[in-house]
């Protein structure tokens, strides 16, 4: 079907909502006044394959227009002092809005579905918006800060690099274990999209590619759901635009390859 880009006007709800029809909880959304968000004034700071795939997901799916800017890491660039004077902590992503630069993808999401309400999150007076709260906070807590430890255990305990990653793997095999437990339908939270389905594939997919010979300790039997979940958002237009971005394949999920990006370098 027809798919239009979210518009925001002046004191009404964004107009054009036609972003897909198992979008139910479009129907959900509030009466009250949504910001103006110009055309192109969000700019994504990514590299292909890095945390930004994660703010890509959200945007396209929102249709929201925006500029993807590479951040080199084959130069180290998100070292820069050009990028530092964006993200201080020196990582990917970052977003350029009107309102100033976003970092922490789980602050990027919640700001996105803040533009949109009820598009990518139940609304706050759903009684699903503490579960799924919960659990967004526990990915980027924790889910997403485990997998920065079994990537980089240099960056955390320098000179116990192999001990910090065996435990870190053993530690994310019982948190994977935990979110399978709690996946509710098709999505994480049941029959409808939210920000957590464009976080979990991701996460999940550099678990089973990364680093390069260590990933023997990730198992796809153990999370059966998580995988189906994986199946249903890499069939989404919206996942497939951002996966050719990016050169991540037709199933980046489900069955991940190295990426073959048109610029930059994932690692
Ligand atoms: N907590 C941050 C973590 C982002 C993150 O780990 N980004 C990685 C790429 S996936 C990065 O910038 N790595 C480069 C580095 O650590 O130097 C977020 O959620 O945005």
């Amino acid at each position: 079907m027809a798919r239009e880009a979210i518009r925001w006007r002046p004191g009404c709800k964004p107009a054009a909502r036609t972003i897909a029809p198992h979008h139910v909880a479009i129907a959900r959304a509030p009466q009250r006044r949504a910001p103006i968000l110009a055309p192109m004034t969000l700019i994504l700071h990514y590299a292909p394959d890095n945390a930004s795939l994660i703010v890509r997901l959200a945007l396209e799916e929102l249709g929201l227009p925006y500029e993807a800017r590479l951040v080199d890491r084959s130069v180290r660039a998100q070292d820069s002092a050009a990028y530092r004077a964006i993200n201080p902590h020196g990582l990917i992503p970052a977003l350029e809005t009107r309102d100033g630069v976003l970092f922490e993808t789980g602050a990027i999401l919640t700001w996105l579905e803040g533009r949109a309400p009820g598009t990518l999150a139940p609304m706050p007076d759903d009684p699903a918006r503490g579960d799924y709260l919960k659990w967004l906070f526990f990915i980027s807590n924790t889910l997403q800060t485990t997998v920065r430890m079994i990537f980089y255990p240099e960056k955390y305990c320098p000179g116990h690099e192999a001990a910090l990653r065996a435990q870190m793997c053993a530690q994310m095999v019982q948190y994977l274990d935990r979110v399978e437990a709690a996946v509710r339908g098709p999505f994480f939270g049941g029959d409808t999209l939210s920000c957590i389905d464009l976080y979990l594939p991701p996460l999940l997919r550099w678990c089973a590619l990364y680093p390069g010979g260590g990933t023997d300790w990730f198992d796809i039997a153990r999370i059966p759901a998580l995988m189906q979940l994986c199946r249903n958002v890499e069939a989404r237009p919206a996942t497939l635009r951002a996966a050719a971005a990016e050169g991540l394949g037709d199933a980046p999920f489900s069955a991940p390859a190295e990426p073959d990006p048109p610029e930059g370098s994932a690692t």
